[in-house]
């Protein structure tokens, strides 16, 4: 039990939830919040990301209408947040896998409140550890195939190069890349679907899992969305999907695919709106109710 002495208060924690529903040994799903953003190039701010999205939450429905169910009932805990790694962007993202295996090891559901989005190499490190037949679907206005930037292989500009090491990996939404990553594109053949993508959604939607395997791990950089809908953002770029677009997906994945893990990184709230932060919040608890809505 909480230690509030019957009065009421607000928990800090994602949704506010009350003990009993964010307690780790009963959590279905953890988040970990990571508030660091030391490799972020044109605008930084993303450090602010993960507690944004924990005040944001507070507002959120505990009840999904979509889906006909209470996303707090499966019980999801927030941890503290992870301290940044100082020494350069490899050592968080070590220090991100070791933090993500640990609640693997306990069989949660892992979601990471970034934070800039090289965290996510990382965290899909730790997931294949544990599920060696993990695809990636990587969700980002920029290829993020560079294999080296500014002095490291680890950046902001690098994440996704860095998952391909480990694992396959899908691109959607793209539309902004060098010459570099294209010809790595081309000459590795990675799956990359640009955006917009010139097919109906469910034609879309099929294109991508498709090249999927059971098991995915998401990975989002809220600039895949319109800047329109999310311009708080550290490098917005024109022409995005639709929440509807990127919903829709996402929840066609976890209807015939399993999503055993996830991130969503970028938020900058001081570069828009506070709707932003409530649109990352509530995409956050979309993932963690399509992930365990549709599990076994
Ligand atoms: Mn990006």
């Amino acid at each position: 039990m909480s230690d509030s002495g019957g009065i009421p208060e607000i928990p800090y924690n994602f949704l506010s939830l009350p003990y009993e529903q964010s307690r780790l040994d009963l959590a279905r799903a953890v988040l970990i919040p990571v508030p660091y953003d030391s490799t972020t190039s044109f605008r930084s701010g993303a450090r602010d990301g993960p507690n944004a999205m924990i005040l944001a939450s507070n507002g959120l429905e505990d009840y999904d209408a979509e889906l006909d169910l209470d996303v707090s009932l499966v019980g999801i805990n927030t941890t503290a947040a992870l301290e940044p790694h100082m020494g350069g962007p490899e050592h968080m993202a070590q220090r991100v896998r070791s933090a993500v295996a640990r609640y693997l090891a306990m069989g949660k559901l892992v979601g990471v409140m970034g934070g800039e989005h090289s965290l996510a190499a990382g965290a899909v490190q730790a997931h294949a550890d544990v599920y060696p037949d993990l695809s990636v679907l990587y969700l980002d206005a920029h290829a993020d195939l560079r294999d080296e930037y500014m002095g490291t292989c680890w950046g902001h500009a690098s994440g996704a190069r860095r998952i391909h090491d480990v694992c396959p990996l899908v691109l959607v939404g793209l539309r902004s890349m060098s010459q570099e990553e294209s010809d790595y594109i081309r000459v590795n053949a990675v799956p990359a679907f640009t955006w917009p993508s010139g097919l109906d959604h469910a034609a879309f939607n099929r294109g991508v899992i498709d090249l999927l395997s059971p098991r995915v791990y998401i990975s989002i950089d809220l600039d895949v969305l319109d800047p329109a809908l999310m311009p708080a953002v550290g490098t917005p770029e024109p022409g995005g999907m639709g929440w509807d677009q990127l919903t829709g997906l996402l929840k066609e994945v976890a209807r015939s695919r399993r999503i055993v893990g996830f991130d969503v990184c970028e938020l900058s709230p001081g570069d828009g709106p506070p709707a932003c932060s409530y649109t990352a919040a509530k995409l956050v608890y979309k993932l963690v109710a399509y992930a365990t809505a549709f599990s076994d």
